[in-house]
């Protein structure tokens, strides 16, 4: 019979592992048969029933499941829901995310500054380099005795933050410490992810190989001088939709922070050890990035109390400062995450005992300002190799991680989508997508770093939050650019806009779902209030549908780690 495409059937667009759960959510009043056709609808190869009802604790609207966990051979279906419809095709084989994880990795090749995009790698999203970067003004905030306002200094490379064209450390930070983490919690698995760049053919893998092109680009963002790192390379204020290689108003480096120091000092710490395998390759370079990271440690102890204030700044300085502030209210959390990579990869208790670990029991998901997890996570990753001081405090470290993934898992069942995200509205803010994102990898340090009995639920409620991502939530849309046959088409990203090409640039994580989105950005457009709904697929719409640096490294994570222990 003719069935019409049904909306109201959420489901990861992409598909699912032979083996794994395999879950659709039909959103309404609906009840009976379901079938799991081939995607022509003319074959249907499993029928099961309708779950009983889920009421939506954010809308309060009713949901059911549709469980065909059961059919694990490969192919490419549809659910069916007599009387409904279908819902869009997946596919159900053995390495089905790989082709996101890749794609979401080729993401930050898209965002490079300085350097062409050719047809090669780029296909049709080819352009010209933008921003090289190579002079770029102290700003007045900045100023040292040995580099006055006004100095010239060469900061080139690196990815643009997000829909903007600015380059900003505190981003960076959490980005490089994600990605750094992928690379060092799957090496090997790493190296079979091919993303086609420039530096494909080297012996380094692709994905480390676009964590140093932003790495190079950090690297000069250090005053040689004191060891202090600037908070940001900037436009004094955002540029309009235009093409990379159009934007070429004045940049600066504008103040330098603690906060931005101490990420440098973690992602370089952290650096240092994952690039110990690749001396021969990149000689010299894992050491220089220890002495950077321990220099940058010492400028933070002189000035524990530079945090970023842009007001403070535009009120003194000129010109004045309108773009991402990247403002922190505390820098506790950095100092641990600083000192915890240093500890790691020097072994000095002296890092160790110069912060204190523990000043609470529960422990925070990560964030941009908030990093103090990565910490955590960096200490129960290298378990045994840490000194006595350290593995004393290990049970500690990985009773708060699944303490962590208990409270995550805890009631996801009876969320109306079975997953992780969504328990409660507070999930929905500016960048969400992160929040579903860095849920997953919280759940995965669980499962790879703990005893916990709950392990097979992380694992598998992990999984929840990446079918979260490519569609099976409230609004019904995969958001990742490029992935999924409903899925973000036009992201605030200058670039997608200005192309004149149809499709977005691909492998580009929306923001997402955001309550605060219509106050926030003012973009007309908006239906509803309803927390888990707030969603505009429309450009103009930079609180819920912009793409950022910090947003597609989780996923990538997420998406990475799952595939790797697939095959595990
Ligand atoms: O991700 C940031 C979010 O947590 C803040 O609420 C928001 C408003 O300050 O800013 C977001 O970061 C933006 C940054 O300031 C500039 N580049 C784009 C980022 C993503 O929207």
């Amino acid at each position: 019979s003719a069935q019409p495409l049904s909306e109201a059937i959420r489901l990861n667009q992409v598909g699912f592992y032979p083996n794994g759960a395999k879950l659709a959510v039909v959103v309404g009043e609906v009840q009976g048969p379901f079938q799991v056709a081939t995607s022509d609808l003319k074959t249907v190869i499993f029928t099961g029933t309708l779950g009983s009802a889920r009421i939506n604790a954010i809308s309060g609207k009713t949901t059911h499941s549709a469980d065909f966990s059961a059919v694990t051979k490969p192919g490419t279906y549809v659910v069916i829901i007599p009387g409904l419809g279908h819902s869009y095709p997946f596919e159900i084989r053995a390495n089905v995310h790989q082709d996101v994880a890749i794609g979401a990795i080729k993401g930050f090749y898209y965002q490079r500054t300085a350097i062409d995009l050719p047809a090669k790698f780029a296909g049709q999203w080819a352009r010209p380099a933008g921003h090289p970067d190579t002079r770029v003004l102290i700003h007045p905030s900045a100023a040292s005795a040995s580099r006055p306002a006004g100095t010239v200094i060469s900061s080139p490379k690196g990815w643009y933050d997000a829909g903007d064209y600015n380059k900003y450390i505190v981003n960076s930070g959490i980005t490089m410490g994600t990605l750094l983490s992928l690379c060092e919690d799957f090496p090997d698995y790493v190296k079979t992810l091919n993303t086609n760049i420039p530096e494909s053919t080297n012996k380094v893998p692709d994905v480390l190989d676009e964590v140093l092109w932003n790495l190079r680009w950090m690297l000069t963002m250090q005053d040689p001088a004191d060891g202090g790192v600037y908070h940001k390379l900037t436009n004094a204020s955002f540029d309009g939709m235009i093409m990379p290689d159009k934007a070429t108003k004045e940049r600066y480096v504008v103040a330098k922070s603690v906060t931005a120091t101490l990420d440098f000092a973690a992602v370089l710490a952290q650096a240092s050890r994952v690039l110990k395998p690749y001396n021969k390759e990149l000689p010299g370079l894992a050491d220089s990035c220890l002495s950077m990271a321990v220099k940058a440690w010492g400028w933070a102890k002189a000035n524990p109390n530079a945090l970023y204030n842009q007001k403070a700044i535009n009120d003194n300085y000129d010109p004045d400062i309108s773009t991402g502030t990247y403002e922190d209210r505390s820098a506790d959390d950095e100092w641990i995450w600083a000192a915890a990579e240093l500890y790691a990869t020097t072994k000095d208790d002296a890092y160790y005992t110069a912060v204190n670990f523990f000043p609470d029991t529960k422990i925070p998901l990560p964030s941009w300002p908030q990093v103090r997890t990565l910490a955590y996570y960096t200490l129960a990753r290298t378990g045994k190799a840490l000194t006595a001081r350290g593995k004393q405090d290990l049970p500690k470290v990985k009773q708060q991680i699944s303490t962590l993934a208990d409270s995550l898992i805890k009631g996801a069942d009876q969320q109306a989508f079975q997953t992780v995200m969504g328990k409660s509205g507070k999930d929905f803010t500016w960048g969400s997508s992160s929040e579903a994102a860095n849920q997953g990898i919280a759940l995965l340090q669980a499962y790879r770093f703990t005893d916990s009995p709950n392990r097979g639920q992380y694992l598998h409620y992990a999984l929840t939050n990446l079918d979260y991502l490519l569609g099976r939530n409230a609004v019904g849309y995969s958001f990742l650019t490029g992935f999924g046959d409903r899925s973000t088409m036009h992201p605030h990203h200058r670039p997608s806009v200005a192309d004149g090409i149809e499709a977005p640039v691909p492998g580009l994580l929306s923001g997402g779902t955001n309550a605060n989105a219509a106050r926030q950005d003012k973009c007309t457009g908006y239906t509803t209030t309803v927390a888990d709904e707030v969603y505009l697929d429309a450009d103009c719409s930079y609180a819920s549908n912009e793409i950022a640096i910090n947003w597609n490294a989780p996923f990538v994570y997420l998406a990475a780690a799952l595939e790797a222990l697939q095959s595990d």
